[in-house]
């Protein structure tokens, strides 16, 4: 077990996925037990928060490149500032998203703080499109190509930040590529472990490598968890739903792994979209895995 000051920064955001649903994503996640998980493996939770973001747009999604960017912009500093402060006094910083837009936020407090921060992201998608390669205009398909610096809107235009390291980032769980992710991803020889990886290797092997590549020689690992990583016979209440996806056991098995390393130094949980959780199967999935990657053990 981590003993650990947590700071739960919630982030009720869902214009980086262009339909509502996700912005109740914290609120379904401390519905479902999310605190007293925590507590029982004897996690501190210390002054959580919630990020002041636009629920309401006034206007329409604009005309630019990246639907409601202003939007997504000024909720992504709140979050990079929030998570700045929780570093700064200690705190283990948990952002609840939202959509997965909120991890922009989330990198820029973190590279502000690490020099060198290893990341880990589990999703059934890439995450790397740009301005140009988007199929939707939707923020959430793009903070990794942001926090490469290779799209027009980068980490670094956030105060305080700097850009992710291509070579301390690993995808787990990729399933639903783009054609100019998949370039961006040969273009930058960016390690992408596909479910066909995870059929192939087994996740123990997968995340053997993928601890590895994020953690050796970094101040640690950021853990970014889109639930859509997970197989939407078992976590459906999620935006952007693909088959043939990680396993509950796989998932469990995961976020052991990672806790065991001792290497986690921060991590997001976005995308339920509360909405389209009817059974809140997916809001219970989050949490229980939650507690696994902080720590909670079988026995
Ligand atoms: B998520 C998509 F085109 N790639 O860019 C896009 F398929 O944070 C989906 O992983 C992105 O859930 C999904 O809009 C973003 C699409
Ligand atoms: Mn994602
Ligand atoms: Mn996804
Ligand atoms: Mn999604």
């Amino acid at each position: 077990m981590i003993d650990k000051k947590v700071r739960i920064i919630r982030v009720p955001f869902w214009m980086g996925s262009g339909r509502i649903g996700t912005e109740l994503g914290p609120e379904s996640m401390i519905t479902a037990g999310l605190l007293g998980q925590l507590k029982g493996i004897g996690m501190d939770i210390v002054g959580d928060c919630e990020i002041d973001c636009c629920r309401h747009p006034s206007g329409s999604a604009g005309s630019g490149d990246i639907k409601y960017y202003t939007e997504v912009k000024d909720m992504a500093r709140k979050v990079s500032e929030q998570v700045v402060g929780a570093l700064q006094s200690g705190f283990f910083p948990l952002v609840l998203g939202g959509d997965h837009s909120v991890s922009i936020g989330s990198l820029a407090g973190l590279t502000g703080h690490y020099r060198n921060l290893g990341v880990i992201w589990f999703d059934a998608h890439a995450d790397l499109n740009t301005e140009e390669t988007t199929p939707t205009g939707n923020a959430h398909g793009m903070p990794l190509a942001i926090a490469l610096g290779r799209a027009r809107f980068k980490l670094t235009d956030i105060q305080g930040s700097n850009l992710v390291s291509k070579d301390k980032l690993v995808i787990v769980g990729a399933r639903d590529i783009d054609p100019g992710e998949r370039e961006l991803i040969r273009e930058e020889g960016i390690t992408c472990f596909t479910m066909h990886d995870i059929d192939r290797y087994g996740m123990r092997n997968v995340m053997e490598k993928a601890i590895r590549i994020a953690g050796e020689g970094t101040d640690g690992i950021h853990f970014s968890l889109d639930l859509d990583a997970l197989d939407p016979q078992i976590a459906s209440g999620v935006g952007t739903p693909v088959p043939g996806g990680i396993s509950y056991r796989e998932a469990h098995f995961a976020m052991e792994m990672i806790a065991e390393s001792g290497l986690l130094r921060s991590a997001d949980v976005v995308e339920i979209n509360a909405v389209l959780d009817n059974d809140r199967r997916t809001a219970r999935h989050a949490v229980e895995l939650t507690a696994s990657l902080l720590g909670k053990r079988i026995l």
